[in-house]
């Protein structure tokens, strides 16, 4: 019994640590209208990421998202003087659901909007996952996602949505060394447990 709780704990520790380095955030249903669309302000990294044009240098989030018949609204601040290039991609979608993505200004006008993308980029395994690439001034911005043309997002379809915005102010990274000395503890508890075992 005591064994399992330590496994389940240096799981969940390691499982922490992974996620906070690859600073990917999930979907917080209900985000189906502007109204209640989800921030994702404070989740900003130059974490490297394979599926992402430029990470290390163009601050990006990342968002797990998974669809229960309705549309996904998400909502990220662009900041300082000039435009800065924005690129919306979307990852995972096929084969699960054939995107569509629009991009909205702060009062829902419409940005513009994109079905496919083609040539295939890292993360994507058809030009069915939507993609846009722009320039924006600073403002803030909707994007909406719906299942081609127009639908809400099918029940447990799952895509991942990339949103890297130039000079987006990044939040503090997790400090490396806690996270080893918590994925430490979690595996010395289980070695501990081991040796209790055998003894
Ligand atoms: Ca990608
Ligand atoms: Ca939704
Ligand atoms: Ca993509
Ligand atoms: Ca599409």
């Amino acid at each position: 019994m005591k064994k399992k709780l330590l496994a389940g704990l240096a799981v969940g520790m390691m499982m922490t640590g992974v996620a906070a380095q690859a600073t990917i955030i999930t979907e917080i249903e209900p985000n189906n209208g502007s109204l209640t669309a989800q921030n994702v302000d404070g989740f900003f990294s130059l974490d490297s990421d394979a599926n992402i044009e430029s990470s290390t240098t163009i601050p990006h989030v990342s968002i797990q998202a998974t669809g229960d018949g309705s549309y996904d609204w998400f909502n990220f601040t662009v900041s300082g003087s000039g435009s800065h290039s924005v690129l919306l991609d979307i990852d995972n979608g096929m084969n699960d659901i054939d995107t569509t993505m629009w991009l909205y200004n702060s009062t829902l006008g419409q940005i513009t909007s994109n079905d496919d993308h083609g040539p295939l980029d890292n993360g994507s395994i058809h030009t069915f996952d939507s993609w846009i690439a722009t320039s924006l001034l600073a403002g803030n911005y909707y994007v909406r996602i719906a299942q081609f043309w127009d639908n809400p997002v099918p029940v447990g379809a799952d895509y991942t949505l990339n949103i890297s915005v130039a000079d987006h102010s990044t939040t503090a990274p997790v400090p490396e060394p806690a996270t080893m000395l918590l994925m430490g503890t979690g595996i010395a508890g289980l070695i501990g447990a081991r040796r209790k075992k055998k003894a």
